[in-house]
Order: structure tokens, then sequence, then C-alpha cells
């Protein structure tokens, strides 16, 4: 991997132990709900000397550019083979039960395509506005960096996450079933600012993004979202867009269904009317019970997830644990999370993870002693309106059962006496 490696030297031994017993006392509360905490003369990782304590380590990153650790290499993205028809237009879901805080990694963000990902050329890539608007204009990517900019922390979900669930319990996975929610911190140019440079003309109220990839994407957004806080970004945690968020330019229209933030973006029209595209009359309408269909049902209402435990992250025994996951809302700030370990019968109010932003992912955590037997650990959020997110029954009896999209319902995991941990659907 690197090739820089120096035959190993010895080093003389650092004297870690008194370090480590220092850690013992300070973390004395918490280490005695541990199950088993070995003595220390009796744990060969304290009494064994290692080869990372005795010879150099590597030199410098010699590839430029760092990567994880190797013993992290099953914190992956994965897909599901069978859920699409092609690797080109398909999905690749976080591992949110390996994730903390509340940013995603750039290399764990989820992917979700509809014609592969578009490897564009910075240098050719252009971004026109016209339409209703005083003077058409272009602007290459120098032109866009030039200009003032903001960054911001959004949360982007794709409309489908967990729409496999609305019938019942599907996936034994909170990957599959929820990994199509990621968030970054986005750096671009406000939208409202380039519109303002090209001139709205009176009677505009809608636009039209395009993207530059092979599906050409396109969808409306009305102009009051486009002057508020949809950025043109450049930049996702720090660094370049990754090309499969877009590179080297995508719209981020926050708090809003996925499939708004256009990627690879190339074109914005202003018109006086939605232009009615596939991905808005086809895809992305919730069909109701009575055979009419929802359409331009745009934020993402309070939704939460339980990451850890999950499938994916059974319990080990009996004992001390913290429950903790995510929940997010496209209407502004998460208010309070509550945690039922008995299916909903009693809640407690999970602490959240500082800072609480808007239209962002938010942290919560709470104790939880394992006492064997069967769990139901549910997760309730409430946002800053005062909506509280619903059960599947209570989100069923307005939408029915035909939907896709926009299952925010909240999620059951059974914990079993074996320590395992499943999907299951309370009601
Ligand atoms: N040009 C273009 N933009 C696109 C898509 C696409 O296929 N092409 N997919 C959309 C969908 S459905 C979603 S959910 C988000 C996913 O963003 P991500 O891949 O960065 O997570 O991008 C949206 N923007
Ligand atoms: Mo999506």
């Amino acid at each position: 991997m690197t090739d820089n490696r120096k035959p190993k030297q010895a080093l003389a031994r650092r004297s870690f132990l008194q370090s480590a017993s220092a850690l013992t006392a300070g973390t004395a509360g918490v280490v005695a709900g541990a199950k088993s905490a070995l003595a220390a003369s009796a744990d060969p990782a304290i009494t064994e000397l290692k080869d990372w304590n005795q010879y150099l380590g590597y030199g410098v990153d010699a590839q430029g550019y760092g990567v994880p650790s190797s013993f992290e290499d099953k914190t992956i993205r994965r897909w599901v083979p069978w859920l699409t028809a092609s690797a080109e237009s398909s999905v690749n879901f976080s591992p949110l039960y390996d994730l903390t805080g509340f940013v995603t990694p750039n290399g764990l963000h989820f992917e979700r395509h509809h014609g592969g990902i578009a490897e564009i050329n910075p240098a050719e890539h252009r971004l026109m506005i016209h339409g209703m608007v005083e003077k058409e204009l272009v602007f290459t990517m120098d032109d866009i960096k030039r200009m003032p900019s903001e960054s911001h922390f959004y949360f982007t979900e794709c409309a489908a996450n967990s729409g496999m669930e609305w019938r019942g319990a599907q996936l034994n996975s909170c990957q599959f079933t929820y990994g199509m929610v990621s968030t970054a911190q986005w750096t671009g140019v406000p939208l409202k600012w380039l519109l303002e440079y090209a001139g709205v003309k009176d009677g505009a109220k809608w636009i039209l993004a395009e993207g530059a990839d092979a599906s050409g994407m396109t969808r409306t957004i009305p102009i009051e979202k486009a002057r508020d806080d949809v950025l043109v970004a450049f930049a996702q945690n720090g660094e370049a867009i990754r090309p499969e968020q877009g590179y080297p330019l995508r719209l981020v229209v926050p708090g809003f269904e996925g499939n708004m933030s256009i990627k690879w973006l190339r074109r914005i029209e202003l018109g006086d009317a939605p232009y009615m595209t596939r991905e808005e009359t086809s895809k992305y309408t919730d069909l109701l019970e009575d055979g009419r269909a929802r359409m331009f049902t745009w934020v993402q209402e309070a939704k939460s997830v339980i990451t850890n435990p999950c499938p994916e992250r059974p319990v080990n025994g009996q004992g001390h644990y913290k429950i903790q996951g995510l929940a997010w809302t496209g209407h502004g700030k998460i208010k309070r999370v509550d945690v039922s370990t008995d299916g909903g019968k009693n809640w407690q109010t999970a602490r959240l993870h500082e800072p609480v932003l808007s239209k962002c992912m938010t942290r919560f955590e709470i104790p939880w002693e394992y006492k064997g037997g069967d769990a139901l650990l549910v997760s309730r959020a409430m946002d800053e309106t005062g909506y509280v997110q619903p059960s599947m029954s209570e989100l069923q009896a307005v939408r029915g059962v035909n939907s896709i999209y926009h299952n925010n319902a909240m999620q059951t995991w059974l914990v079993n006496p074996s320590g395992e941990v499943e999907n299951v659907r309370l009601g």
C-alpha cells in the first residue's frame, strides 16, 4: 500500500501502564456496569508487549490521501443487487450503525443514481441560468468559486428511504431500511444570489433544475424555496464534492426529498408553471387508497431510527448499554426524541448531542440496562413545529399502503433473549 516502509527497528518500551491504570480509576463509575472487567495483570492486551509498541511505524502517507484503518474495513456502503435492474441505476446504503456524531464521512454518504456516476471534467462544466430572467447567464466553475459562499450542515434523505416497509417489516437490516439518509457540510453559492444576478422576471414562479448525467435528471422547485436556503454547492465536508455526490456542482435543497437536490447541476430554467417532469409525475408521487396520488410532497417529515442496537449490531448479553440513533426533520430542528424499550408502553426522553441544527441529522442517546428476555426498542422524534413522528398504523390511516415514498413511521427493533435484533412491525 505505502512504498516508504522501512525495516522495523526496536524502540525503547514506553511506560504506558501507569497511564492505563489512571484511566481505569477515572472511569470507575462507567466500568462498574461492564460485564467482566479483567484484572490488568490477567489481560494479555496489557501484559504482552505488542509489535506496534516496539517497532517503528510506517512513514508519512506516501499516497497523499489518507484512508481509514485496515481494521475498519467492514465500515462500508452496501447495495442490494436484486433491488434494481443495474448498478448504474441503483442505491448504495450508508452503514448508519458505524457512524458517530451527525456528519457522514464522504466515502460513506449514501448514493442514488439514475444513470450512473457522471465523470465530469470541471474545466468543461458550465451552469446556465435562463428562461424568465432579465439576462441569461453561463457560469464556469471558476466563476462559481470566485463568488461569495456559505457552508451549512444539511441532511439528504431519499424519499424512498424505508420505502419497502409500508406493508410490514421486510429487510432485517438498519443499513438497507434506513441507509438512504446522510449529512454533510455543503459549501456553495446561495441560489438566491445567482437568481439576483440574472434578475427574476415578474411572473416567474418555478425553477427547473437539470443534471448533466446520462439520466438528465430534472426537477421543479417553487421560486420561494429557490430564494430561501437552496445552495449551488461545490464542496462537501471540506473538500470537492465526490463524483458520486455530483462533482463538480450540485444543488442542495435543504429538508426536501433528496431527488430534488440535482447532482452534476448544469441548467436552471425559470418559468411560470411547474414543469411536470417524469420524476414528479410518474415517480416521487404517493398513490393513495382512493386511486388519487399526492404530488409535490417535498418536505421530509420528522423521522428517527435507533442505530445501536440494530440487526447488524446485536446485544452481547445482559448489562449496561447505550441506545443511540439519529433523528431529522425537513421542517427545522429536532426538539425531542423519546425512546421506549417495551414497544411504546413507557417512554423516556433521550439526550440530544449538541449542536442541534436545522434540517440536519441530530444524534440521540440514552443509557439502557438489558435485563434479558425480549425488549422492543422504539424511538419517536418531535420537531420544533410540534409535529410528532407517527406510528405505521397512524401513517397508513391517511396514506394507505400503496406508497413507496415518505415512510417516516416509527421503527421497532426486537431484541430477543439471544441478543439478536430483529426488524418487527408493531402497528
Ligand atoms: N443528476 C442527478 N441528480 C440526482 C440523482 C440522479 O440520478 N441524477 N438522483 C437523485 C436522488 S433520487 C437522490 S435521493 C439524491 C441522492 O444524493 P446522493 O447520491 O448524493 O446521496 O440525488 C438526487 N439527484
Ligand atoms: Mo431519491
